[in-house]
C-alpha cells in the first residue's frame, strides 16, 4: 500500500471500493460486480446493487473491530462488465412477458430457451473471470445482482480449491428445479449448485423461512449433503434463552474444511434490506450473521470466496443509501473474515 494513503481520511467519490487506491495487481481481494436480474419475479433493482454498494462503501470506516485492517491486503472492485449489462437488458425483455403471465406456457418456449441460454453465458463469464483471478491467488467475491449470479464462481472455486461446503444465508431455500419455467432462476441457484457441482460436498443453509413443498422434499432427500437451520428454529432457540454464540458454533461445525459463503441479503431482517426483491419478516440480525462468519473462522475453516447478492437500492429515492450502506458493511465483513480465515489478516479477540 502506498505511503501516502491515509486510512483515516474521508474518501473521494471517484476512489475505489471502500475508498481504497488498489488495482488488481496490488489487491488480494478482487470483487466482481455482476449487474444481472433477468428472472427477478417480484421487486426489481438488484442489477443496481453493485453500483449502490460501491457508492456506499466509501463511507465505511476501514478499521474493523473483528478483523484488524482488512484493507491492508488490498481490495479492488472490477469495472461493471458492459456485456453483462447488455445480456441483462436482452434477457429481461425476453423474460418479462413470461413473468407477467405467471410462468412459461407453450407459447413462451422460444423466449424461455433464449433466457436460459443467456443465463448459461453469464455462468460461463463469471466462471472464467473468477478462475482467472483465483489462478493469480486472489480471493474472489461476487457482488450481484440476483442470486443466480454466483453459480460460475462457486464452480470455479470447486475446480480451483477442491471439494468445499457452501454456507448459504437466505430467507429462501433456492432449491427449486426451475421457477416460472426458468432453469437459471435466482430461486434455483442451490438446486443448480447441488446438481451440477459435485465437489460441493455440503450445503449449510441459515435463516430459511420461505420454502415450498418441492424444496422440503428435495433437501430432505439430499440427506447429509444439506443441513438447513430454519429461521423459525433459530428464533425459538433464542426465545428459549440459548446463547447465539452456541448456535453459531453449531452452524460452523456443520461445514467442511473449505467454505464458500453465499449471502443473500434477504437472509437478514428486512429492516436491513427494505428494497430487496423478495423480503420476508424474521431473519438474522446483522451481528448474528457476523457471529456465524466469525465462528467459521474461529473453527479453523478456510473461506475460499464469497458472494453477496440481492441488494437493491431504493430506485424511487436516490438519496436513500440504506440498502447499499448495509450491503457495503456486510461486504467488508465478508472480505475481512475471508482474509482472516486464510491467515491474510488478523482475527481480533
Ligand atoms: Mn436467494
Amino acid at each position: 500500500m502506498s505511503a501516502d494513503f491515509d486510512p483515516n481520511a474521508a474518501s473521494s467519490s471517484d476512489s475505489g471500493v471502500f475508498g481504497l487506491p488498489h488495482g488488481v495487481d496490488d489487491a488480494a481481494v478482487v470483487l466482481v460486480p455482476v449487474p444481472w436480474e433477468v428472472t427477478t419475479s417480484y421487486g426489481g433493482g438488484t442489477s443496481e446493487g453493485p453500483r449502490a454498494i460501491l457508492a456506499a462503501s466509501r463511507q465505511v470506516d476501514l478499521f474493523d473491530l473483528d478483523v484488524e485492517r482488512p484493507y491492508e491486503a488490498g481490495i479492488v472492485m472490477l469495472d461493471e462488465p458492459a456485456e453483462v449489462r447488455r445480456w441483462n437488458a436482452e434477457g429481461k425483455a425476453l423474460a418479462q412477458p413470461i413473468i407477467d403471465a405467471g410462468g412459461a406456457g407453450n407459447e413462451h418456449a422460444g423466449a424461455l430457451a433464449k433466457v436460459d441460454a443467456l443465463g448459461r453465458d453469464l455462468d460461463a463469464w463469471v466462471r472464467a473471470t473468477a478462475l482467472e483471478h483465483m489462478r493469480r491467488e486472489k480471493i474472489v467475491g461476487v457482488v450481484g445482482g440476483d442470486h443466480s449470479v454466483p453459480f460460475g464462481a462457486i464452480a470455479a472455486a470447486a475446480d480451483h480449491h477442491g471439494p468445499l461446503g457452501v454456507l448459504h444465508f437466505d430467507a429462501h431455500s433456492d432449491t427449486r428445479r426451475a421457477y416460472e419455467g426458468f432453469a437459471r432462476s435466482h430461486a434455483s441457484i442451490m438446486f443448480n449448485v447441488l446438481e451440477e457441482i459435485p465437489r460441493v460436498s455440503r450445503l449449510v443453509q441459515v435463516g430459511i423461512r420461505d420454502v415450498c413443498e418441492e424444496e422440503i422434499a428435495y433437501t430432505r432427500a439430499a440427506g447429509d449433503r444439506v443441513r438447513t437451520f430454519f429461521d423459525r428454529d433459530l428464533a425459538r432457540r433464542k426465545q428459549d434463552g440459548e446463547p447465539f454464540g452456541a448456535v453459531a458454533r453449531e452452524i460452523a461445525a456443520a461445514l467442511p474444511e473449505r467454505v464458500w459463503v453465499s449471502f443473500d441479503i434477504d437472509g437478514l431482517d428486512p429492516r436491513l434490506c427494505p428494497h430487496t426483491g423478495t423480503p420476508v419478516p424474521g431473519g438474522l440480525d446483522f451481528w448474528e450473521a457476523v457471529r456465524v462468519l466469525r465462528e467459521v473462522c474461529a473453527a479453523g475453516k478456510r473461506i475460499v470466496g464469497f458472494d453477496l447478492n440481492e441488494v437493491a437500492p431504493n430506485l424511487a429515492d436516490p438519496g436513500d443509501e440504506w440498502d447499499g450502506n448495509v450491503g457495503a458493511r456486510l461486504l467488508y465483513k465478508l472480505v475481512g473474515f475471508t482474509l482472516a480465515s486464510q491467515g491474510r489478516a488478523r482475527l481480533l479477540p
